[in-house]
């Protein structure tokens, strides 16, 4: 197997080298990607379709439908979600560090077909540096936010 190396902080860490992560940030998110898997397709249309018309407290109330935020599933965010139809989130080959903003951040990882889903949250308005790390299989063991 391919490996690479990444010295982070004084600790020696081993990862494939081939392995890609795809990043849905809160920017993309709020153009379609309404389940935050990197990709804005009809299973987001579908998830509007359920929520839509909904405020807070209705039972259909998905507030990952709600695109603009503002606390209604209307016309508006289904349109968004539309004219987006096909994008699909960066895509980058590990080893990589990227700037990320504040705010929810989902990680979608594929190596060797395997599929390795991580969510994070960066909470402070600094813009962070996350470090992708992963073991000797491929899972992706730890995401590591650094201060840029
Ligand atoms: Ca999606
Ligand atoms: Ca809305």
């Amino acid at each position: 197997m391919e490996m690479g190396t990444i010295n982070c902080k004084a600790r020696l860490y081993i990862f494939p080298v081939k392995a890609i992560v795809k990043v849905a940030d809160e920017e993309f998110h709020r153009k379609g990607d309404v389940n935050w898997d990197g990709v804005i397709d009809e299973e987001d249309l579908n998830l509007l379709r359920e929520a839509y018309g909904s405020r807070p407290g209705d039972p259909n109330w998905n507030p990952d439908a709600d695109l603009d935020g503002d606390g209604y599933v209307d016309v508006r965010d289904i349109v968004t979600c539309a004219q987006n139809q096909g994008l699909v989130a960066p895509e980058y080959v590990t080893p990589f560090t990227i700037e990320v903003p504040e705010g929810r951040v989902v990680l979608i990882s594929t190596y060797r077909g395997q599929q390795i889903r991580e969510e994070l949250t960066v909470t402070e308005a600094n813009t962070k540096t996350v470090v992708f790390i992963y073991s000797l299989l491929g899972y992706l063991t730890r995401s590591k936010v650094i201060e840029s």
